[in-house]
């Protein structure tokens, strides 16, 4: 039989933000070429290093990512997802914030948009992220 922690090391955890603006666009980026998923528009984020809260991760990333300080306490659990990836298992924790210090750049992103949730329907995204945009129209 499969010991649990094996299976439980097959999920990769994952964290983003919708973060949300004054006129109730949502920030989008675009993974740079090289990179997995490569052309997709994502909600901003990534893995969770060993030991990392899921809180803790996101505000990291969005230092890296987009040079925003974000408080912890701002980050409100908006909803999931989760997506077979290769032989393991993707699970997205998407995090809601519409209080940041700073102007969002691409640091990482090969480009950013800030959009609505019709415009998203359009866009290429990960399959992840896709059914999230549902959800986050609840949101706004
Ligand atoms: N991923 C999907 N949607 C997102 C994010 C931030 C990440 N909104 C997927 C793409 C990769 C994996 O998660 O398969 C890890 O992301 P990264 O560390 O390559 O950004
Ligand atoms: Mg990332």
């Amino acid at each position: 039989m499969t010991k649990p922690d094996l299976a439980i090391s097959r999920i990769m955890t994952v964290v983003a933000v919708a973060l949300v603006d004054g006129d109730g666009r949502v920030l989008l980026q675009r993974r740079p070429e090289g990179k997995a998923m490569a052309g997709l528009w994502e909600f901003p984020g990534g893995k969770l290093e060993a030991g990392e809260s899921p809180e803790a991760a996101l505000v990291r990333e969005l230092r890296e990512e987009l040079g925003i300080d974000v408080e912890a306490a701002c980050l409100a659990p908006a909803t999931f997802a989760s997506e077979p990836l290769g032989d393991r298992h993707l699970l997205l924790l998407l995090y809601a914030c519409r209080k940041w210090r700073g102007v969002p750049q691409a640091l990482e992103a090969s480009a950013l948009k800030w959009a609505r949730p019709l415009e998203m329907h359009g866009l290429d995204m990960p399959p992840a992220d896709r059914p999230l945009i549902g959800l986050i129209e609840a949101l706004l």
